[in-house]
């Protein structure tokens, strides 16, 4: 959350500067209008990855289109996977290694899409398009998704 109040802080101020370097208002009235459709075009979903976690590890979300954004604040990569599936999200199918075999998920039709590679102290976003159901959220970058790194997300 204070990486995206940061975010728009900069954004109005942005839109501050543009208004007087064009001498007018116009540029304002352009920057809201702007902003106004983009809410409405999806809904916005923050999940925080950690070492190893995600917070919230049971996130709800409304059927849609969602962004969601997964910022790191941990010391290492991470990812976030989302499968749907109504499987318990410690007891996904896995490799030898220990890892989820998203290959496995994707033959059943479960792969929901994925924020790869968020380097720590970084932050991505992902649009998806989900519909009623359970999701599961993992990270399966090596030993993490082992290490608890898992969580639920439940859409009405
Ligand atoms: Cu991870």
């Amino acid at each position: 959350m204070k990486h995206r109040l940061a975010a728009s802080g900069a954004l109005i101020s942005g839109a501050a500067v543009l208004a007087i370097g064009c001498g007018g208002g116009d540029g304002t009235t352009t920057q809201a209008q702007t902003t106004a459709t983009s809410a409405s075009q999806g809904k916005a979903l923050e999940i925080t990855m950690d070492d190893y976690t995600f917070s919230p590890s049971d996130a709800t979300a409304k059927a849609g289109k969602v962004t969601i954004t997964a910022p790191n604040h941990g010391q290492v990569e991470h990812e976030l996977v989302l499968a749907k599936t109504n499987s318990d999200p410690a007891d996904l199918p896995t490799t030898s290694d220990g890892e989820v075999d998203e290959a496995k998920l994707e033959a059943k039709g479960e792969d929901a899409g994925e924020i790869a590679d968020v380097a720590p102290q970084d932050t991505k976003q992902g649009t998806f398009k989900l519909t009623s159901g359970k999701y599961v959220t993992f990270c399966n970058l090596p030993g993490h998704y082992a290490q608890g790194m898992y969580g639920t997300l439940t859409v009405k």
